[in-house]
């Protein structure tokens, strides 16, 4: 299967990301916990100007905490400013200001002495579709100013928010970039539904998720589907117990390949099969 999805949308993005980013003090970048490495940009840096970054490890609640704690240690390591999040957790808010503050803090300091107390910290928060941006947004904000929804895309333009506090946040639409170089890759970011599933071959990647979580939460799997995974079943025969189980059956016995692909999918991305990391 070959993924590719960058529509006209995505390149007047980068356009007004690359013509707005002077008006911002620092970038906030969202990724995707249960990928945390595919899920980032490779062409933001170069975007933002290099402009100071905070790395949010987005939707920590539905990925595995192990594997988020390493992936924080490793960024830690390569000198990246990084924490992890979710939008359901409040409590978390103030680690976020905190980070951003601790992050500008020389800047905070320049204005100071220039006598702008006061000054607000603009913030250009960017990441893939669907990764969360406007529900972050709408977290620090307390209550929804952001459109948010479950599927990639919904955010269309621009959109500043005041917080209470004075930072100001501009939401932006998910961006991907022109060309996936790895298949892994581009699985990964379908999987999670940063890619619509209207470009893509659902039955077949499914087929290709239920492989990969039999090889790594197979326990899983068993549990929801309650079904047996001897070595060697390939993705689509995984699929087919799934329909069988569920009782997806067409007239003549026929599996409804399609019907299950879509469950499964869904069941994935709403973490029905457990805390899941895809990338470690
Ligand atoms: N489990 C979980 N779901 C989240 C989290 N943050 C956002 N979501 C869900 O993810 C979906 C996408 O959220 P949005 O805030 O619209 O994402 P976005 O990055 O603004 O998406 P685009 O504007 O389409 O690029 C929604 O269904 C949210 O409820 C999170 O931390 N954990
Ligand atoms: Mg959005």
């Amino acid at each position: 299967m070959n993924i590719q999805w960058f529509p006209g949308h995505m390149t007047k993005t980068r356009r007004m990301i690359e013509e707005n980013i002077r008006l911002c003090d620092c970038v906030v970048e969202l990724c995707d916990a249960r990928c945390p490495k595919s899920s980032r940009n490779p062409d933001l840096p170069r975007l933002t100007k290099g402009k100071k970054l905070l790395l949010v490890i987005n939707k920590c609640d539905i990925a595995d905490p192990v594997v988020t704690q390493k992936w924080l240690e490793r960024y830690k390591s390569e000198n990246i400013n990084v924490i992890a999040s979710s939008s359901n957790d409040s409590k978390g808010i103030a680690k976020i200001f905190d980070a951003v503050r601790e992050m500008m803090k020389d800047e905070i300091e320049k204005n100071k002495l220039k006598g702008f107390v006061n000054k607000p910290i603009r913030i250009m928060v960017c990441g893939i579709p669907n990764v969360g941006k406007s529900s972050f947004i709408n977290k620090l904000y307390g209550k929804a100013a952001a459109k948010a929804g479950d599927r990639p895309g919904v955010t269309r333009g621009k959109q500043w928010i005041t917080l209470k506090n004075g930072m100001e946040l501009l939401d932006t639409p998910g961006i991907l970039w022109p060309k996936f170089d790895d298949k892994e890759v581009a699985l990964r970011l379908a999987y999670t539904g940063a890619v619509k599933d209207e470009i893509l071959d659902v039955e077949e990647l499914s087929a290709h998720l239920l492989k990969t979580l039999s090889e790594n939460y197979a326990d899983n799997l068993k549990e929801r589907y309650k079904i047996e995974l001897e070595d060697g079943l390939t993705g689509y025969e995984i699929l087919e117990r799934v329909c069988r189980k569920r009782g997806f059956i067409l007239k003549g016995n026929e599996v409804d390949y399609l019907r299950g692909a879509n469950i499964v999918l869904d069941e994935f991305r709403g973490a029905k099969l457990g805390r899941i990391s895809l990338e470690s």
